[in-house]
């Protein structure tokens, strides 16, 4: 049997990360089916490939920002007599929306369902639904790492998935559950040791969710190796007792930088999003502990939600600055199936379709009048170009801590500079959306 698998290409186009979904439902495929045919496509690196592509069955996986686009795909190919099942975290808060365009959808995890709908395709009685499981995670393949050829810097591997917390606008709780599972730290090493290249990404919800023991096995477990890595992390375990010894472990496994959900600049704007773990804390300090420890920080923060404010947006500039950290700036999103989605349904934008929900459109409205649609828009490109600016990225190379020369600081400017580049095209295309009357002053 043929199978094509599909990524849809991204909002921002390509990125330095080889879409982990592919290389891993390849695994999944060749671990039911090890003789099926395999076409794995990314449709950032190769915009029409995805068009293209032939097999007895396409799979293609959606976000909500690549949702329309992934409908696009399946309606082409199955006007051409393909059979197509869609799967992902969009699919699967909005089975129904999918299966306008599919034969089949799977709702959840692909691990108890995927070997069924391969025999099915098989057999061609594809059932309209399949409902995944949440199994432990104890038989997960090996991705097929490096099957995907291109210019990819990153590959991710997950050790754990599920998270306790209840961030209302996060889609990980409802997707994987409350309660976290976990990888044996064996299979995790076999993984990580099967990545092509020196980098790699931890794609869990933190890197020392839960167990903070299981973590510090873990990093002694890669301790030795000689990759670098690159996760999100919480604080809270960061100010445990236990944190000098978790960060010594993570950083001598190869931590060289740590992602850390900030969501909100106050504790007002985290209440608001019921970010219940961040609340109270001291996190300008935990910040430094981390940098002291020799790691990098990045901070994700989202802005423009219904209680901030504008002085919001100009505090992401003086806090970049005052922990020597990156930022990377969103407007807030409620993504279907999350609780800020609800909590929001009545303000947002229904003409505005999901491919808009990438984090630079302002897709609801706001209390304060001032804060308009196109204000929001325009302050978080402004925000953002100027975390990007020249002068800034290499200040930030500058406040780096010196341990994790050179990779780290390579890393950054890897990073930053294609989405710096991403960032100004985007921009330019929003204010021709504008009109000529569009003066910003940013350029
Ligand atoms: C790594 C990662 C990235 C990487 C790589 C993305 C890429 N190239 O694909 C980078 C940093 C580039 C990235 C970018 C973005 N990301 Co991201 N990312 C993640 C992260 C941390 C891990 C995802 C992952 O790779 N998991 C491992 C793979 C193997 O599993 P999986 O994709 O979860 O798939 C499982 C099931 O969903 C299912 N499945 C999935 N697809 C399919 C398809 C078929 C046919 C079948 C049968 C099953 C199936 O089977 C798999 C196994 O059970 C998640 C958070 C998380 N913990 O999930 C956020 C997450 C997926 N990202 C998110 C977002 C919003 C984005 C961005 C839009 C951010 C932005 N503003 O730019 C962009 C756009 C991404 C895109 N594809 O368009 C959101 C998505 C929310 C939503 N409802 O859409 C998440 C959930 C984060 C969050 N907390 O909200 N991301
Ligand atoms: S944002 Fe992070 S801490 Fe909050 S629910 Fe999602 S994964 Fe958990």
């Amino acid at each position: 049997m043929k199978i094509s698998i599909i990524k849809p290409p991204m909002p921002f186009g390509w990125t330095p990360v080889a879409p982990p979904i592919l290389e891993y439902l390849g695994a999944l495929t060749k671990q039911a089916e090890p003789d099926a045919e395999l076409q794995l496509i990314d449709g950032s690196a190769a915009p029409q490939a995805p068009m293209e592509a032939e097999g007895d069955l396409v799979g293609i996986s959606i976000l909500t920002a690549t949702a329309v686009s992934g409908y696009g795909i399946a309606d082409v190919l199955r006007k051409k007599g393909t059979k197509v099942v869609i799967g992902g975290m969009h699919a699967s808060a909005l089975p129904e929306e999918a299966k306008k365009h599919a034969d089949a959808v799977v709702v959840g995890e692909a691990e108890s369902v995927w070997p069924e709908v391969l025999k099915d395709a098989r057999r061609g009685s594809l059932k309209p639904y399949y409902y995944g499981e949440r199994l432990p995670l104890t038989d997960i393949p090996t991705p097929l790492y490096g099957q995907l050829r291109g210019r990819y810097r990153f590959r991710a591997v997950f050790t754990s998935r599920g998270c306790p917390y209840n961030c209302t606008f996060c889609s990980v709780k409802q997707f994987f559950g409350g309660d976290i599972r976990y990888r044996p730290i064996d299979d995790v090493v076999r993984d990580v040791e099967a990545i092509p290249g020196s980098l790699y990404l931890n794609s869990d919800e933190s890197v020392w969710s839960g167990k903070l023991q299981r973590a510090i096995d873990l990093f002694s477990a890669l301790k030795g190796g000689k990759k670098k890595w690159l996760g999100f992390g919480s604080l809270g375990a960061v100010e445990s007792p236990q944190g000098d010894v978790l960060l010594k472990a993570a950083q001598e496994s190869g931590l060289i930088t740590l992602w850390v959900g900030w969501d909100a600049l106050s504790d007002d704007g985290l209440r608001a999003y019921h970010a219940n773990g961040k609340i109270g804390r001291n996190r300008e300090d935990a910040i430094r502990k981390i940098k002291d420890h020799g790691i990098d920080v990045s901070l994700f923060l989202m802005l423009g939600g219904r209680a901030d404010t504008m002085a919001d947006f100009d505090r992401t500039l003086d806090t970049a600055d005052r922990l020597g950290v990156s930022i990377h700036p969103s407007l807030v999103v409620p993504y279907p199936g999350t609780k800020l989605y609800e909590e929001y349904d009545a303000v947002i934008d229904k003409t505005m379709g999901w491919e808009y929900y990438t984090g630079s459109y302002a897709v609801f409205d706001h209390p304060l009048p001032e804060m308009t649609k196109d204000v929001r828009e325009r302050k978080f490109y402004e925000v953002s170009l100027q975390l990007l600016g020249l002068r800034r990225l290499f200040r930030h190379l500058k406040d780096m801590p010196f341990a994790g020369f050179p990779a780290a600081h390579m890393v950054s400017l890897m990073s930053q500079l294609p989405v710096r580049q991403g960032m100004k095209i985007a921009y330019a295309k929003w204010k021709a959306s504008r009109g000529p009357t569009e003066t910003t002053g940013l350029n």
